[in-house]
């Protein structure tokens, strides 16, 4: 069984580099320490808190070891960092020697878990620290560090609050009910929870764009058979990453791969071409095509240029895929593609461009001319797409994470019933509870209310020697 007293190790660095370190958490840690390492001056156990010292690990490496003194360390127990150079075999011995001293190996999350049970940090800013540790992007980054720094669990305890002083005036009411005195005026009451359930949801919908930061901006690219759908993928990612052949039809499942273009992580995914197939398999891969195109926040409609000789034509293309897309909350961008080909040149005004109707560009629908295959107007794409994904754009509090939007929407849904509860004259006692399961989901966010389960799960996210 594992404890909470035990004194555990893991390598905080990964593999490479010229120097490893090895942290040590836990009471006592400091004299375990000292019985491995010998220090030119002192002891471990006797140097101040934030210090450095330089010792030796006879006969296996030179080290610094960096002190730290609970409760002021990462997680509030007394610590050891120790710097050695970055030999498997000398980080191989030294956890080595700190097993066989009675330390024990630590979990993957097990740092952040103690500085969370010590009260350092709360859940939401744990959390935090996993998605810093894999953030990727620029605005990832930007959205992690924000909530490290407490941005979102003081938004959170600011709702807190609110919810609390509904409470108290509700049950001021309670303790008086018995004389038939309505202290709480229910109007104020019915706004403040009314504004409060608002707050909560929005935060909760915030979690679409949080989504798209935090696992890339979900692009779909769609297009009849054999327009170049997956020869743009290929483009997009530098990489010949889907298959491309002239036979109609190639791409069957879809194929998602990420790409940072400006900062800004997109999840591109290219899809079956659509028509009306007949083999089953193919039918099976537009429908998730479908399904895709759907959730995408844009859309990459794919025309094969060369194949329209009018632009009554390209319209009449371009309203097809227009059909396949929500246009009050999805971006859709329609591409001519293979503008490199002779034939095109032939079928266009002179300036080769393609004009959309007045019933899309109205609806925000933009179109570029592009060749998939030699790169040409792939700058005009990249800004489209960076300006069309709105992560920029974003300000205030960000939900990046399920769990967390869930627990808003929970809260919201209870203060609803507060709401209807203070319409309907429902007594103050069923309001009350209602109140509660609102304040219970809110907690379970920062972990004022929790269980181990959801611990467990959330701790085992993080590598080991965090
Ligand atoms: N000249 C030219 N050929 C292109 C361009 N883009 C794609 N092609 C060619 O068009 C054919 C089909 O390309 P794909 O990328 O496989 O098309 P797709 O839309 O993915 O096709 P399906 O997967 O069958 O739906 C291939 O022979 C490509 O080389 C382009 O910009 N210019
Ligand atoms: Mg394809």
């Amino acid at each position: 069984m594992t404890s909470i007293d035990d004194i555990i190790y893991a390598p905080s660095t990964g593999q490479g580099g010229a120097i490893s370190v090895i942290r040590l958490s836990g009471k006592g840690c400091h004299k375990l320490a000292d019985g491995l390492i010998h220090l030119h001056r002192g002891s471990i156990s006797e140097a101040p808190g934030f210090s450095i010292r330089y010792g030796e690990i006879p006969e296996l490496d030179d080290v610094l070891v960096s002190i730290f003194k609970g409760p002021k360390s990462y997680t509030g127990d007394d610590m050891v960092e120790i710097s050695c150079h970055a030999s498997p075999y000398v980080v191989g011995e030294l956890m080595h020697m700190l097993s066989e001293a009675g330390a024990r190996l630590a979990e993957p999350g097990e740092f952040t878990r103690r500085a969370f049970l010590s009260g350092k940090i709360d859940l939401a800013q744990a959390e935090a620290v996993a998605d810093i540790i894999s953030s990727s992007s620029k605005a990832q980054h930007r959205l992690a560090l924000n909530q490290l720094n407490g941005g979102f669990s003081k938004e959170l305890a600011d709702i807190r609050d609110s919810l609390l002083e509904l409470t108290a005036l509700l049950e001021l009411e309670l303790d008086f009910s018995e004389e038939d005195v309505q202290f709480a005026d229910r109007n104020k009451l019915r706004t403040l929870a009314n504004s409060l359930a608002q707050r909560c949801s929005s935060l909760a919908a915030s979690f679409r764009v949080g989504n798209a930061v935090k696992n890339g901006v979900p692009v779909a690219i769609i297009g009849a058979p054999n327009s170049g759908k997956s020869t743009l993928l290929n483009t997009l990612l530098n990489d010949d990453r889907a298959i491309v052949s002239d036979v109609p039809g190639t791409t069957r499942d879809t194929v998602e791969e990420t790409s940072i273009i400006d900062g800004v992580l997109f999840r591109f995914i290219d899809t079956a071409g659509i028509r009306s197939a007949e083999d089953e398999i193919e039918k099976m891969g537009i429908e998730r095509t479908l399904k895709k195109t759907s959730q995408a926040s844009i859309v990459l409609g794919v025309i094969d240029a060369s194949e329209v000789s009018q632009n009554e034509k390209f319209i009449s293309l371009a309203k097809d895929l227009a059909a396949h897309v929500d246009l009050t909350w999805q971006k859709l961008i329609i591409l001519a593609n293979k503008m490199d080909l002779e034939t095109v040149n032939k079928n266009v005004n002179d300036s080769n461009i393609f004009v959309l109707p007045h019933d899309l560009q109205v609806n925000g629908v933009t179109a570029l001319s592009i060749s998939a295959k030699t790169g040409f107007g792939l700058d005009k794409l990249h800004s489209a797409l960076v300006s069309a994904s709105e992560i920029d754009t974003f300000s205030g509090t960000l939900v990046t994470n399920a769990r967390h939007a869930n627990a808003l929407s929970d809260t919201a849904s209870s203060l609803s019933k507060v709401c209807s509860g203070l319409d309907s004259g429902e007594p103050s006692d069923i309001i009350a509870e209602d109140l509660r399961s609102a304040i219970n989901s809110l907690g379970t966010i920062t972990g004022q209310i929790t269980n181990n389960e959801v611990l467990g799960q959330i701790f085992s996210r993080f590598c080991i020697g965090k």
